[in-house]
């Protein structure tokens, strides 16, 4: 498979950006590899700047729910720039979005737009602190919440890839008030409760852990951090950044727990850049301008992006069996990985979302994942990547799925998986 030109561009964007890349993880240094830099994509298919065609499992890491350049997603966006590309003023299609987010997930009776996940998740923290005049937060030890200062502690995703939990540049005093638990652990949870009587303004989790590869939670554990949040006066916050939209409309309601606050961002922009946050109006109310929390942004509800984000979400709503085919195309990638890689591999899965870990154990936390050989992870994404079919540049991402991977292309990915880890030394 030819690379020169993705060789080329990497020289030069090596020049003017850090690394050569806008995001960390894009530079291929946990595979080993040179990264593809990509021209178009549609459907379940990416094109790289050689004109090598590749299965698209990374879906820009989750919007891409319905497939590259949906027909009807692009027209509305070609549409919306006809009509200008941003106003920095009200338009009716933020009021619509609002309304379809708390229409589809009802614990967002209230939303504010921001223009990423990091930005959301930054903000949902702010009116937690607003609101419950508290200053500490929990987080989980591998899980990810954006790049903002008093998140990136013990964080997964890129930050993990690169094997830096904690990024410089972040003062200590940014950090005092993060405090950090075992993901799957009640006992962790409790002990930081017990130690911190009326000073924990909120819980911040992602309801299935997807930024240190993928985790899902045991059984119970997302009722107990509603039960102890609720009993201490603290509020519940979902970043269901990543999996809004994509188990069922939210992991909410795949698991029947509502959250005090949710964060948004991937899917409900349909590929554009967008973020949002909300939660019960009492809470959102404490936000400027009706509130004194403070949160503002030029681009924010960009009419772009929401035009991309309304039809996108419309055609979820509209086509409830979406995410039954969605589960059963993952499930059988899944299968057919668990089976080739028996006994050495441990895969899991839910909805469009799926990792396979190189360890004998399972992996619950991030104790368990970092456990995976990640060489057999490079060598596995080399394998699949020379061969055509694009997974994530990092152990520590996840797999997603779209409702564009045709029959044949799946079952193309399951042959050259199952070759893929026959052909490791295990
Ligand atoms: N670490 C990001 C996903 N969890 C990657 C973002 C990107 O490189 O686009």
């Amino acid at each position: 498979m030819k690379d020169t030109r993705s060789k080329e561009l990497y020289e030069r964007a090596k020049v003017h950006i850090p690394g050569g890349v806008n995001s960390p993880v894009r530079a291929f240094r946990a595979v080993n590899r040179t990264p593809r830099f990509m021209e178009s994509a549609k459907g379940d298919r990416i094109i790289d700047a050689d004109g090598n065609e590749y299965i698209d499992y990374v879906c820009s890491w989750g919007p891409g729910i319905l497939g590259h350049a949906h027909p009807q997603v692009i027209k509305k966006v070609m549409d919306s720039c006809e009509n200008g590309l941003t106003f920095g003023a009200p338009t009716e299609k933020e009021v619509i979005l609002a309304e379809l987010i708390s229409e589809l997930i009802p614990s967002m009776e209230v939303s504010r737009l921001v223009s990423s996940g990091t930005e959301a998740v930054m903000s949902a923290i702010r009116a937690a602190r607003g609101f419950t005049g508290r200053d500490k937060i929990v987080k989980f030890r591998g899980c990810y919440h954006g790049h903002s200062d008093s998140l990136l502690v013990k964080a997964g995703s890129g930050a993990l890839t690169t094997s830096v939990p904690d990024s410089a540049g972040v003062p200590k005093d940014d950090t005092k008030n993060t405090l950090v638990a075992e993901y799957n652990d009640k006992d962790s949870v409790q002990k930081l409760f017990d130690e911190n009587k009326d000073q924990i303004a909120a819980v911040i989790v992602e309801p299935v852990a997807a930024n240190m590869g993928l985790v899902l939670p045991e059984e119970g554990f997302l009722e107990f951090l509603r039960e102890i949040t609720k009993d201490h006066g603290s509020l519940l916050i979902f970043d269901e950044v990543i999996t809004g939209f994509r188990l069922s409309l939210g992991a909410q309601q795949y698991y029947n727990i509502k959250p005090d606050i949710t964060t948004l961002g991937k899917i409900v922009g349909g590929g554009m850049p967008i973020g949002a946050y909300g939660g019960r109006r009492e809470i959102m109310q404490m936000i400027s301008p009706d509130g004194p929390v403070y949160q503002a942004g030029t681009l924010s509800g960009n009419p772009v992006a929401t035009a991309a984000g309304i039809e996108t979400l419309n055609i979820l709503k509209n086509d409830p069996q979406i995410y039954e085919r969605l589960e059963q195309k993952t499930r059988k990638l899944a299968d057919a990985a668990r089976e080739a890689g028996k006994g050495h591999i441990c895969v899991n899965q839910i909805g469009s979302l799926m990792s396979v870990f190189f360890t004998d154990q399972k992996v619950r936390d991030f104790e368990s994942a970092v456990t995976s050989n990640t060489e057999q992870y490079a060598d596995y994404f080399g394998y699949l990547l020379d061969r055509g079919i694009y997974i994530a540049p990092s152990q520590f991402e996840t797999m997603f799925i779209s409702n564009a991977h045709t029959e044949e292309d799946i079952e193309k990915t399951c042959k050259l998986a199952g070759e893929a880890l026959c052909s490791l030394d295990f």
